[in-house]
């Protein structure tokens, strides 16, 4: 039943490994660093981590460009530093999701360097090759998403190959079922050394549509700040065949025990395809929404938003939500808008734990850190470097943990990091926040627990009560416990006089020291009789 799976509800927290910690002072985070920081993750009381790429790589993307599914890339450390920190963390009562990249390998994968080879190798259709069109022009209009056309020339194909992200991560062909059988078997692989799950990345870019029909252009009136946005991306992302796919992956996760999956849905028709990847016992477990990954302002109507886009019924399978994580600025930044960061960000790790799904914390968000600024001839983030000024990039989101206000490079290595530390990370240090009582560090354990003792948070449904002005929502567990709990967020600038109804009992408060106005960023949550 949904109480016994560790994964409903769950609270996860994701580790970027560049930026973590770095056990061998390269200057880059490694497997080592993170299982030494284990414990600091424990104490959140999160259910377990989602670590991002540590795979072979050239790293073009930061090892989203995966060049051996089934090794770890020597900057991150070994096979047996992985077997390491899965047993600690399993020891700490973690569970371990670990990102696969099935979309696109490496342009150095040995089966993209026999593909590209010839048209007739045994791995000649495993990505998608096209021809030119008479003109020499590529196969269709189709955008990669950091900038420029999504088809590459190779001359010696003497055809184009396609690639939704850096020309150096072509697509896989994921139609042909022996693509398919490879991929299994590195997920395999990795459950056999025990991996609790699994987040697919950028999967629903995985199956093209074979006519290479091309995209329309997107006439929504609306704001467009990212470069790749102009056009609807409907052709080359999923395909209705995804679903086999999804089947084949969720029949591997079935046959071992207590394991989980969740699909990264961007783009834009994420609303319509998290449905369809999670909806039945035969697909994914959930999807990561991008709902609040680029918004720049929360407001109640973007919770509404989720709401309406994922509704609380059978069947529709079960949503991740994140405010914060290695692609997006981070939260507080694009929110606070002028307002006190601290306040901010301990209100909105309050609304995070309160919100109906599972949720993703990402690495620095329990201690409130703002988007750091990374200067421009340190930028390293390709899609930075493509777009800049348009798009700041990703970097600025991937700076060094910061573990110790008074060491060096705050003790996330002894040599310079690969990104700088920003000076305003210092002060929020994780020693800084362990000695301060009134920290951030500690209110994101105290709600993350919150959440853990209320089956309500945890499993309930969700009924949204006042989306502007205030935002007040019910959550309710209807299953076992017939908990109901009232949550209510002062999103605004403003005081807003506000009193619970009679027999609510206050069990979190977080910017508020009592009487019947709301100040600003305040967040309450009451026990209903
Ligand atoms: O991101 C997939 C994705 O949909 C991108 O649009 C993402 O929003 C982009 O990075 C925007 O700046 C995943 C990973 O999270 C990302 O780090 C990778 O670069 C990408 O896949 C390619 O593997």
């Amino acid at each position: 039943t949904a109480h016994t799976e560790w994964w409903r509800g769950a609270v996860l927290y994701q580790i970027y490994p560049r930026s973590f910690a770095d056990a061998n002072n390269d200057g880059v985070g490694d497997l080592k660093g993170i299982t030494e920081h284990l414990d600091h993750i424990a104490s959140l009381g999160v259910d377990g981590i989602w670590l991002s790429p540590f795979f072979t790589s050239p790293m073009k993307d930061f090892g989203y460009d995966v060049a051996d599914y089934c090794d770890v890339d020597p900057i991150f450390g070994t096979l047996a530093d992985f077997d390491a920190l899965v047993a600690r963390a399993h020891a700490l009562g973690l569970k371990v999701v670990i990102d696969q990249v099935f979309s696109h390998t490496s342009d150095e994968h040995p089966w993209f360097l026999d593909s590209r080879a010839s048209r007739s190798g045994p791995h000649a259709d495993w990505y998608v090759w096209a021809d030119a069109k008479p003109d020499g022009s590529p196969p269709s209009n189709w955008q990669s998403v950091f900038g420029g056309p999504a088809w590459t020339w190779n001359a010696r194909r003497g055809q184009y190959y396609m690639h939704n992200f850096l020309a150096s991560q072509p697509q896989l062909n994921v139609r042909n079922p022996a693509v398919q059988d490879a991929l299994i078997e590195a997920a395999r692989f990795w459950l056999d050394r025990g991996v609790d799950g699994f987040r697919l990345d950028a999967i629903n870019f995985s199956i093209h549509d074979l006519k290479l029909t091309d995209n329309p252009p997107i006439n929504d009136g609306k704001k467009r700040t990212r470069p790749f946005d102009f056009q609807d991306k409907i052709n080359n992302q999923s395909q209705p065949e995804i679903i086999g796919f999804l089947n084949r992956i969720r029949a591997l996760t079935d046959s071992y025990e207590g394991r989980f999956t969740v699909a990264e849905v961007g783009g834009d028709h994420a609303d319509r395809e998290m449905k369809e990847y999670t909806a039945g016992d035969d697909r994914l477990h959930s999807a990561y929404g991008f709902l609040y990954l680029y918004a720049d302002a929360l407001k109640g109507e973007l919770v509404a938003q989720g709401e309406t886009m994922w509704p609380d019924q059978q069947g529709e399978g079960w949503p991740s939500w994140t405010f914060s994580n290695h692609d997006a600025p981070r939260a507080v930044s694009r929110w606070a808008q002028g307002r006190d960061r601290k306040a901010f960000a301990e209100m909105a790790l309050l609304l995070l734990v309160c919100l109906r799904g599972n949720v993703f914390v990402y690495q620095g968000e329990e201690l409130g850190l703002p988007q750091a600024e990374v200067p421009f001839e340190r930028l390293v983030d390709p899609e930075a470097i493509a777009n800049w000024p348009e798009t700041l990039g990703r970097d600025g989101a991937r700076t060094p943990m910061p573990w110790h206000a008074d060491q060096t490079n705050a003790g996330f290595s002894t040599v310079e990091p690969w990104l700088p530390v920003d000076a305003r990370h210092l002060p929020l240090a994780v020693d800084a926040q362990e000695a301060d009582p009134a920290s951030t560090l500690q209110v994101a354990r105290a709600v993350i627990r919150l959440r853990h003792q209320h089956p309500a948070l945890r499993y309930g449904g969700m009924e949204l009560i006042e989306t502007s002005g205030l935002l007040v929502f019910e959550r309710q567990e209807r299953g076992g416990s017939h908990e109901r709990l009232l949550c209510v967020f002062n999103l605004g600038h403003d005081t807003v006089r506000w009193s619970p109804p009679a027999g609510a009992t206050q069990i979190e408060a977080i910017n508020f020291a009592g009487g019947d106005a709301l100040p600003p960023l305040a967040g309450r949550v009451f026990r209903l009789a």
